[in-house]
């Protein structure tokens, strides 16, 4: 409202668009302004200035409608949504061996079967195995029961004799397949993102065969605090995902908590009570040139929070990424955004770093998302931070920005993993930041057709509230009230850390970054539209979709499948000698090096890659610990490589000079590959007795029974007036 270049003069176009600034002071989160500002451009003609605020469905409709009028080539194919299928959501992959077989018989002996039955007592007396017919499958194929002891052996043997006779094709074992874990939650339906349909859907579901992650872990949303009586999310202690949390938004600059809006500073209660902002509000000193009136709530943290790890298989509303590991809501932004100074603190408190004057966090995370930033390099003090977090083990996921420009920060501070946005195609959306300091892309939402009441097609469906501006009732963000931003790739990215931690719980903060980009998928090539660039300056925007290249949109799409595939190989691990002398031997210890959860390393097998003058492997070149004879001068480089018991490897480099030894393998890994699970007792409920009057309370039974029955009845009725006005999801 106070900025220099609102060029609009359509109303609600104003309101949406604000100033660009050099060095914000605020950090705003990042739910996209994009579709309304380029709306507001379509339909003005203006030049597309950078939003920072929070969109707003409502606005954004009004700008829709303003389009109503304009011609929209409409390019995107219908999309049909998957049916509903309710499934099983146990684990698994192909099953162990049964005692049964299938056999496909040769075609030759099809004119001298008289019945399959007959066929298979011949081959049974033939083979001496003891066969039971169980069904015909085809002309010439059969299961059939061996009657045998079904142990692996037993099994693999039978199998062989029956191989070896000449009438049988083939025979296999008869396993058992599970249909891929798919959660039973209604709206999961829409949940494109979280699919292998759409060219840039992370694959969750077919991760989710293999972990939906460990209850040991526990991932920090930073943002505009949670609704926790989302049903679809819930307190840990009450069987749902949050864990208590903290609220950092701490007392403005006037002394009042105008941006709290909680009526104090620092609490424990990390509840979002809106983040709406009045025109007056707006126009506070307090306040920077990025602040804009908000008419609406964006319930901004329950949203993230609901991709990071909605309940899930609950037969309600929608699914998580993440089914098990615990949610913990740190409250860092209020209206107009929030003080570097409070996020930084929620930072270190989320990580399990002391922050003065507030209590220390009973549940440090292992992973944190950031969906906030501002377009900045990265200021020393969020480097700072970071650096510490990252040294243990914390790894940091961020969202790069809907400027269209260079990754904001914190996404561009180093050792984050700074998240790009994308399209369902696989392109860059228009809106997203990108660059040189982005990770990796994942989907951000898109809309494909943006005539006027047109829906939002590929919208990141997710948990919100209702409210307008203070909390109403719970509901999901769908393709009228769409979702989209870069604010949502980063906990679909954060989600997938999370289950990659939960395999694999040694893994440092650097190794989950380094998996999760050789774990993603190369971006489609695509023709007839520009090839994304590195943007050489902050003016420097993409406004429009543009296909990704590892150099401008990070190593590829996020795939949920690959990085846990990544997660779950070995961690070499190799302890150097801290004095190198010439001529004498040096040892390299490797026995530290560590598989993961479940999994055991089986050998290790050193290699010469250079020798230097005079350097050699002397000793013990397939065992754990590897004796050297130091170069005289030059480099004597070796390779390590660890294998564990399931063939998975992981490989480390060590240099070795006349006077020194390093390696890029971590020194020492500590802690179990498994989290140990965390578990919270549900509260104790008693279901309220049946008004008998014999009650043996003192206060006098009949009383207190007729007093519960009026306050359920009233609050059944306001419940199903509120339901009623509104229009409940469930
Ligand atoms: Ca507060
Ligand atoms: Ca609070
Ligand atoms: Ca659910």
């Amino acid at each position: 409202m106070k900025g220099a270049h609102h060029q609009a003069s359509e109303a609600n176009c104003r309101a949406r668009l604000s100033s660009h600034l050099t060095y914000p002071r605020r950090s705003f989160c990042y739910l996209a302004p994009w579709l309304l500002a380029v709306n507001c451009r379509l339909s003005k003609k203006i030049t597309i200035v950078r939003g920072t605020g929070v969109d707003s469905k409502l606005g954004c409709r009004r700008a829709l409608a303003v389009l109503g009028s304009v011609v929209w080539l409409l390019v995107a194919p219908s999309v049909a949504l998957a049916e509903y299928q309710p499934a099983r959501s146990a684990p698994p992959s192909v099953g162990g061996l049964t005692d049964r077989v299938i056999i496909g018989f040769r075609a030759e002996t099809t004119t001298e079967m008289v019945s399959m039955n007959a066929e298979i007592t011949a081959l049974s007396s033939r083979v001496d195995l003891p066969l039971t017919s169980i069904d015909q499958l085809g002309d010439r194929l059969a299961v059939v029961r061996l009657a045998i002891p079904t142990t692996k052996s037993n099994v693999e043997a039978a199998l062989s004799i029956l191989r070896a006779d000449p009438q049988v094709a083939f025979a296999e074992p008869d396993r058992r397949r599970y249909a891929h874990a798919m959660p039973n939650d209604p709206l999961y339906a829409s949940q494109w993102y979280l699919k292998g349909d759409q060219v840039s859907a992370v694959r969750a579901e077919s991760a989710w065969d293999s972990s939906t992650g460990s209850a040991g872990v526990i991932v920090a949303v930073l943002d505009t605090g949670i609704r926790y009586d989302h049903p679809d999310l819930e307190r840990a202690a009450s069987g749902g995902r949050l864990l208590p949390g903290y609220d950092f938004v701490s007392a403005d600059s006037d002394g009042k908590f105008t941006s709290a809006n909680d009526g104090d500073g620092r609490d424990a209660d990390a509840s979002d009570p809106g983040d709406w902002v009045t025109t007056a509000e707006a126009a506070l000193p307090i306040f920077d040139d990025n602040c804009e009136a908000q008419d609406e709530s964006s319930w901004h943290g329950t949203r993230v929070a609901g991709l990071v790890g909605a309940r899930s298989n609950n037969n309600a509303g929608i699914a998580g990424l993440t089914w098990r590991p615990w949610i913990l809501p740190v409250r860092v932004l209020g209206k107009c955004g929030g003080y570097d100074s409070d996020i930084l603190a929620g930072m270190r408190w989320a990580g399990g770093l002391p922050v003065t004057g507030v209590p220390a966090n009973p549940y440090p995370a292992r992973v944190i998302n950031l969906s906030l930033g501002s377009e900045d390099r990265c200021p020393a003090s969020y480097q700072t931070v970071i650096d510490e977090l990252v040294r243990n083990g914390i790894v940091i996921v961020a969202s790069a920005g809907n400027e269209s420009g260079p990754v904001a920060a914190p996404a561009s501070c180093q050792g984050v993993v700074s998240v790009v946005a994308l399209r369902h195609a696989g392109t860059k959306v228009g809106f997203s930041s990108l660059g040189a300091n982005a990770t990796i892309g994942a989907p951000g939402g898109n809309c494909v057709n943006t005539g006027a009441n047109e829906p939002c097609l590929y919208s990141i469906d997710t948990t919100t509230n209702l409210g307008a501006t203070t909390p109403g009732i719970h509901g999901y963000t769908d393709q009228f009230n769409f979702n989209v931003g870069t604010s949502f790739s980063a906990p679909l990215v954060a989600g997938v850390a999370a289950l990659m931690v939960s395999v694999n719980a040694t893994l440092t903060s650097a190794e989950i970054t380094e998996r999760l980009r050789v774990g993603a998928r190369a971006y489609p090539a695509a023709s007839g539209i520009p090839v994304c660039r590195n943007p050489s300056n902050v003016n420097d925007r993409q406004t429009s979709e543009c296909a990704c290249t590892s150099a401008a949109c990070g190593a590829g799409m996020l795939d949920a499948v690959g990085a846990l595939g990544e997660a779950r190989r070995p961690q070499a691990v190799i302890v150097v000698p801290s004095n190198v002398t010439s001529g004498q031997s040096a040892t390299l210890q490797a026995n530290g090096s560590t598989a993961s959860c479940g999994r055991s390393v089986q050998t290790y097998s050193w290699a010469v890659l250079a020798t230097g003058a005079g350097g050699a492997l002397t000793s013990g070149a397939n065992s754990s610990s590897a004796t050297v004879l130091p170069p005289t001068s030059g480099t004597l480089k070796l390779q390590l490589t660890v294998t564990d018991n399931q063939g998975a490897r992981d490989t480390a480099l060590v240099n070795v000079t006349a006077t020194a030894a390093s390696s890029d393998s971590p020194q020492a890994i500590t802690g179990p590959a498994c989290p140990s699970e965390l578990s919270f007792a549900p509260p104790v409920t008693t279901p309220p007795s049946a008004p008998t009057g014999s009650g043996t309370a003192s206060s006098g039974g009949g009383g207190g029974a007729i007093d519960l029955w009026i306050l359920l009845l009233l609050s059944g009725a306001l419940l199903w007036r509120a339901a009623r006005r509104q229009g409940v999801f469930e």
